[in-house]
């Protein structure tokens, strides 16, 4: 009998180990959908991810010593089976164990949590520099060290097909709502600082695949910083309750290979040009 108890007591801890692997590890891969925190495009999202899997992988340790602690007892040692509990009411055995564990536990975790968070914010050493500003509701970007800028707001689409009584089906309209008339360009490769500031009201700049977001606070200059990986388009949006069109102020970031970053910073320097010209 206590064979068989044993038996069924490893059996769910194997069942628990093998759907924790499985959720985390196998079944994006089948599904297509990530269970899992999503890995971003960026060093510091890497890190994060990284961090990320570090901690959880601690929690599934500590979940699985835990519970096969907590059945065992509830199976094996039940009173039907004639087990009594024991008497004492103090062990400083027991007590300094579970003060000094948790301890090393929490140091180790924080020995990570505490480099990455000194990456985050540690914007030098950046090859440029780029100032984004909020407003009610859009995104001005200013590529300092370019002598490029421009507004970036919602795309026309977008925003006839959110008004009422429009009739536009907004299914039929790409990337509704996320989609911006000027994205902001980027290079792959090369770190970036961001300088972060509004105009009017608070507002928070957030593209998830970086893997951070900031407030963006008028009065104040807030710092950022991305080093992407992957030449793609990534989208995000203000994330801060900012005023009755908040939901209509997108992000759209197009991370291009350096080269043709630095081919489209002289089209758009020849284009200041021809447009400064055309002013005088
Ligand atoms: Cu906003």
């Amino acid at each position: 009998m206590k064979k068989q108890n044993t038996f069924i007591v490893s059996l769910a801890v194997l069942v628990a180990v093998i759907a924790a692997f499985w959720l985390l590890l196998v079944a994006p891969a089948h599904t297509g959908n990530e269970i899992n925190m999503t890995r971003g495009v960026s060093s510091l999202a890497e890190t994060h991810y990284n961090l990320h899997m570090i901690i959880l992988w601690v929690c599934v340790v500590i979940g699985i010593l835990v519970f096969t602690a907590m059945f065992t007892s509830i199976v094996l040692h039940r009173k039907s089976k004639g087990h009594e509990a024991a008497q004492f009411s103090h062990s400083t055995k027991a007590e300094i164990a579970w003060t000094v564990i948790p301890v090393l536990i929490l140091v180790g975790m924080a020995i990570p949590g505490t480099s990455a968070l000194v990456q985050m914010e540690s914007p030098g050493g950046a090859e440029m520099t780029v100032k984004i500003t909020g407003y009610q509701w859009k995104w001005k970007y200013e590529y300092l060290d370019q002598d490029i800028a421009f507004m970036s707001s919602l795309t026309a689409e977008s925003n006839a097909a959110r008004q009422l009584g429009s009739n536009i089906d907004p299914r039929t309209v790409e990337n509704y709502l996320l989609d911006v008339d000027n994205p902001l360009v980027l290079p792959v490769g090369r770190k970036i600082k961001f300088l972060i500031t509004a105009d009017d009201v608070i507002h928070a700049w957030w593209v998830p695949a970086f893997g951070w977001k900031r407030d963006a606070v008028p009065g104040y200059i807030n710092e950022g910083w991305v080093e992407i990986n992957e030449a793609g388009t990534y989208r995000g949006q203000c994330a801060e309750l900012c005023g009755m069109d908040h939901g209509f102020m997108p992000i759209v970031v197009e991370a291009l290979p350096a080269d043709e970053y630095d081919a489209w910073v002289s089209q758009q320097q020849a284009g200041n040009t021809a447009a400064g010209a055309a002013g005088n």
